[in-house]
């Protein structure tokens, strides 16, 4: 029995969404602009350019393309800082048993992200060598909830949608993964994510058993 694995990456792999937040929150901060950890909860999953959209509407800001170009380009930067100083200690917990697991029972395993930075990420954290597909923000022209990412991520490891599974921590990710007529596995709070199919606290609550489940279904 053969099921496709798609994995995303910030709040799934690794906790990357805290330096989003620093980043954001410097570049919110010269803007004059208030940015909080619970607007930055409203970027999780979402593309670059929508994160600045959304931050500027928050501060009734309307600047140039040239300016918003500029910033994007800032916040990258300051974001890549905080990337350069990661290593394999921050993969979250129970992760590396998982993608072994699937590893040992031969599952098609792919990434399925919207960061422009997942590749840097995986090889910063070294788990790159575990996927045999990587799908990112650089391969996508419509960003999550819409399902093209998690299809493409499919299509890569030769599996059809109705046999993939997806483990995602945000709510436009898990609308995806719905809309891409997948098993929605959602990372995080049963509260934020309950039009997941399933709902875990992280990793350590998933047992081998389930994943011998998913597989076998
Ligand atoms: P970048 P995921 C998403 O990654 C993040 O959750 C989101 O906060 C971020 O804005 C987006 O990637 C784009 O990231 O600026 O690195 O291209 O959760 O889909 O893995
Ligand atoms: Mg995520």
């Amino acid at each position: 029995n053969k099921k496709g694995f798609i994995f995303d990456l910030d709040g799934v792999i690794v906790d990357t969404a805290k330096y989003h937040f620093l980043a954001w929150q410097k570049l919110a901060k010269g803007l004059d602009i208030n940015f909080t950890e619970k607007e930055n909860e409203q970027l999780k999953g979402v593309s670059r350019v929508r994160s600045l959209e959304k931050i500027l509407a928050w501060g009734n800001k309307t600047i140039s393309d040239q300016l918003f170009q500029d910033l994007m380009g800032k916040k990258n930067e300051e974001y890549l800082g905080y990337i350069a100083e990661m290593d394999e200690s921050e993969i979250l917990p129970d992760v590396p048993r998982v993608l072994q697991y699937l590893k040992t029972n031969k599952q098609p395993i792919s990434l399925g992200s919207a960061s422009k930075n997942a590749r840097t990420i995986l090889e910063r954290v070294h788990i790159i060598s575990d996927f045999d597909a990587i799908v990112d923000g650089n391969d996508v022209s419509k960003a999550k909830p819409d399902p093209e990412v998690f299809l493409i991520a499919a299509k890569e490891i030769n599996m059809k949608p109705e046999d993939c599974i997806v483990f995602e921590d945000s709510v436009a990710g898990v609308e995806a993964a719905n809309a891409a007529n997948m098993i929605s596995i959602g990372i995080g709070s049963k509260d934020v994510l309950g039009h997941a199919d399933y709902v875990f606290n992280d990793f350590t609550e998933m047992s081998d058993d389930f994943l011998k489940f998913l597989i076998e279904y």
